[in-house]
């Protein structure tokens, strides 16, 4: 029997919301994400993980609920964020139903208990079962239950590299507003260069050197550098690790099936 290789999916906040506003969802994003995972379904199996943005992010800023329980009338926030994430998870989820995906939604902060922020307890055998059934399971950035700190905010990027790694994925896809990593913010800075390859070493250094400003005062997970900090790991563990422009149509169904497009690869080692 052959068996498909799993790709995991991230679609970026910034690209699938309008990460300026409040709770306003890229539904023309969504619907053709939607469409181009349904073509590539064919050929890989493919969990799909999607982040805050709009939904998420204001509310978990707005109580301060990444540093955790101090406050009761942060309990409002937290089921607010709760809520929203769902909101968003629905519309997400209802699009690629409508494309013909078989989407189930996983709640990580159903199955998902942190320490101090980490992830230690994640029940992944639903989702192993869901992917069996040749189904795409559907999680997403949450506000989630940690033993130290009541709650906190775990960030779609930690769980997507979390599952490359158990899961054995082949390759994990970042799908953003912009077409990778440059050496600046591209939207803040014109003279911003873009970075088609980096060594997984190599990117801890480079973290340092680019500015911690993301464009959007209130993303509560550290934005673009959050994000590549969680690359590291994967891409040491020799999983395939690109970031990807998800407003141009193609380019992620490009990246999930491994054909070229236009990206940012996070590598092991440089090609030869
Ligand atoms: P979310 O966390 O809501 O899911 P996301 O995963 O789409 O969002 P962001 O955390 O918003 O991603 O990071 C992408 C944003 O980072 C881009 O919109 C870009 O403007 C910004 N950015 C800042 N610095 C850089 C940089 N050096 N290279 C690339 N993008 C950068
Ligand atoms: O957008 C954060 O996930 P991310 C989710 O992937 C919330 O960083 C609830 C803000």
């Amino acid at each position: 029997m052959c068996v498909k290789p799993l790709v995991i999916v991230k679609f970026g906040g910034s690209a699938v919301t309008f990460k300026n506003e409040v709770k306003r969802a890229n539904l023309q994003v969504i619907r053709r994400l939607a469409r181009e995972v349904y073509e590539s379904m064919f050929h890989v199996n493919l969990v799909i993980v999607h982040g805050g943005g709009s939904f998420g992010h204001p509310f978990a800023h707005k109580y301060n609920l990444v540093n955790g329980f101090s406050d009761v009338k942060q309990l409002a926030g937290l089921a607010e964020t709760r809520y929203a994430m769902n909101e968003l998870n629905q519309i997400i989820v209802r699009a690629l139903i409508d494309a013909g995906v078989p989407a189930i939604t996983i709640q990580p902060s159903s199955c998902v208990v942190l320490r101090n922020g980490s992830i230690v307890h994640f029940y992944l055998e639903p989702i192993r079962l869901i992917l069996k059934l040749n189904c795409v399971p559907v999680l997403y950035g949450d506000v989630v239950f940690d033993e130290f700190l009541g709650f906190t905010i775990l960030s779609g990027d930690k769980i997507s590299s979390y599952l490359a790694l158990k899961l054995n994925a082949e390759r994990l896809v970042f799908a953003c507003d912009v077409d990778g990593v440059y050496t600046a913010d591209p939207k803040v800075n014109c003279n911003a260069k873009f970075i088609s390859e980096i060594e997984a070493e190599e990117l801890a250094s480079f973290l340092k050197s680019i500015s911690a400003d993301s464009g959007v005062a209130f993303d509560v997970t550290g934005g673009i550098i959050g994000k590549l900090n969680e690359l590291i790991e994967p891409a040491l563990r020799g999983v395939e690790v690109l970031i990807v422009n998800a407003l141009k149509p193609g380019f992620v169904r490009r990246a999930i099936l491994g054909e070229e497009v236009k990206c940012t690869r996070i590598v092991k080692h440089f090609r030869k």
